[in-house]
């Protein structure tokens, strides 16, 4: 099974991986200033997927002034409709070609085929929702008395920079660029090092559509790259998707220069089960809520509570349908879990794994990583749910981004809910329940940006995404996210 493995993915590397590796700046393919690359590894097998070129400041300046240049010579000279016509075509190039996007994603990241499939659906919904904003753009007036007409527009900022992180690669670059380009900006774009592949192949297949020097992607580590973009001067606008560590700094960069900002951080989201729940369907919320992309999901369901009247009957359950789950390649139909990004990925899921068995947390299943040969030079961690655990436990307070999920047991909802909100995070949370007045009652309690209520990770373009407390600031994928990449002139015109 390992060399068949090998070998899948060498033939699919074949055939999916871009022509080019280089940066995109000003329309043209080049290497970085300082000729260095760097590896991007196929978690699965371990073996270097391609080289691409390390940019660093030097690129990141060139890459801000072919945006400035593409902004004040094209884009703002741009309709509407020529925007939403090129958002169109890029989602066309995506819908085109999207098993080969979606068997790149899962060569690069690790995801399981299936699920790559939905995250290129997804890019396409999300460039084509961006592509109707982009003509439904308004500004207003205000009426004060017949001396003045007061009116505001909403005006682009011209050139932002955005920094991506490795876990939806093509669909985190959509849910940025969608709104950015839609509102008439230029765009400066780090895809994260671990994952470069697939935005490269969409440059390479939007050549013709974006004109020269509107997207520039420049590949690179976060120090050499993120932070010369974060900290860069003639930036205006900067959104952020990664963890809450980093997004700290990157807030204190946009305060030098006093730069807009979108963070989209950590989450420790709860999904809190009632007593009244149909038992199939909880199981099943909480399987896609810890196991969806193998956990690598900001807003996964990684603290349960179960009330304590059906709290045996559904861990029996849900033990039974996590030890179910198939851990394999990615690029298999049938894989429900495919490897971490990396292997220090790996490194700190077990970490915190490891931290929460010494303080004698009990294990429901996994724990370690899959005991099979045909996948040892791969990043997996079987799927694992930890009962007995303190709330206070560092696995427990902290972001783990793998697939493992803590359970507790309630009985006094007041109590839930304040453990529910006892962490720093607030991005999202799942309430299961046929009781449509507890729904709405822990809709309201619950401190996160987004509640789903019989359903997780459900991310059609139009409902707004972002988070509560640590978890971040501004919304994405929806209109909102629009009036984030533009800023507010307001025109006051005597009539006298
Ligand atoms: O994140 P980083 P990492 C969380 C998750 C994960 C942890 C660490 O818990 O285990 O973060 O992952 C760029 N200035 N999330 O180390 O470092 C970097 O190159 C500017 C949650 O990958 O935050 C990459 O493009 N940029 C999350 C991006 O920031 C910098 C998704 C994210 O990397 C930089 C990913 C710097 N100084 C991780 N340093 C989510 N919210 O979905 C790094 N970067």
């Amino acid at each position: 099974r390992k060399s068949a493995i090998r070998t899948r993915h060498e033939q699919a590397a074949s055939e999916v991986l871009p022509d080019h590796r280089e940066l995109f700046i000003g329309g043209e393919w080049v290497s970085s200033a300082s000729g260095e690359t760097f590896e991007t590894t196929d978690p699965t097998t371990g073996e270097t997927l391609a080289e691409v070129a390390a940019g660093n400041a030097e690129d990141i300046d060139r890459a801000v002034a072919a945006a400035w240049e593409a902004y004040d010579e094209t884009y703002a000279g741009m309709s509407t409709a020529e925007r939403q016509a090129m958002l169109e075509s890029i989602a066309d190039a995506v819908e085109e070609h999207s098993e080969e996007f979606a068997r790149l994603e899962s060569l690069d990241n690790g995801k399981p085929i299936t699920e790559a499939r939905i995250d290129m659906g997804l890019v396409v919904d999300h460039f084509r929702y961006f592509a109707g904003i982009a003509r439904a753009h308004e500004g207003t007036t205000v009426e004060t008395d017949d001396s003045r007409h007061v009116q505001t527009l909403r005006e682009p900022y011209g050139v932002v920079g955005q920094i991506i992180p490795w876990n939806f690669p093509l669909l985190m670059a959509a849910w940025k660029l969608g709104p950015a380009l839609a509102a008439g900006n230029a765009v400066v774009l780090k895809p994260a090092e671990e994952t470069p592949m697939t935005i490269l192949k969409l440059m390479e297949l939007t050549e013709d559509v974006i004109p020269d020097g509107v997207v520039n992607v420049v590949t690179g580590f976060g120090t050499e790259a993120g932070a010369p973009l974060a900290e860069h001067p003639d930036i205006r606008k900067l959104a952020f998707t990664g963890s809450t560590e980093i997004g700290r700094e990157v807030m204190e960069s946009a305060a030098d220069s006093i730069t807009d900002l979108t963070l989209e951080l950590g989450g420790k989201s709860p999904l809190v089960v009632f007593p009244d729940a149909d038992l199939e369907r909880a199981v099943e919320t909480a399987i896609t809520a810890i196991f969806f992309n193998t956990g690598e999901c900001c807003c996964a369901g990684s603290r349960l509570f179960v009330h304590e009247d059906t709290k045996d009957e559904f861990l029996d359950e849900l033990a039974a349908r996590a030890e179910e789950l198939t851990v394999d390649d990615p690029l298999l139909e049938s894989t429900d879990l495919g490897p971490k990004v990396t292997a220090e990925q790996v490194e700190r899921t077990m970490g915190y794994i490891q931290e929460a068995e010494q303080a004698g947390a009990a294990f429901v299943t996994g724990g370690s990583q899959p005991d099979d040969e045909a996948l040892s030079d791969g990043c997996f961690v079987a799927p694992t749910l930890i009962d007995d655990i303190d709330h206070d436990n560092r696995a427990v307070q902290e972001e783990i981004f793998g697939p493992v999920q803590e359970v507790f047991t309630w009985s006094d909802y007041d109590e839930m809910i304040d453990l529910a909100n006892d962490v720093d995070y607030g991005l999202a949370a799942g309430v299961i329940t046929e009781d449509l007045t507890k729904a709405h009652r822990a809709v309201r309690d619950i401190e996160a940006g987004n509640i789903w209520v019989n359903t997780y990770n459900d991310f059609p373009a139009g409902q707004p995404f972002g988070g509560y407390k640590q978890s971040g600031m501004g919304r994405e994928t929806a209109q909102e996210a629009v009036e984030h990449y533009t800023q507010t002139k307001t025109a006051n015109i005597s009539l006298r």
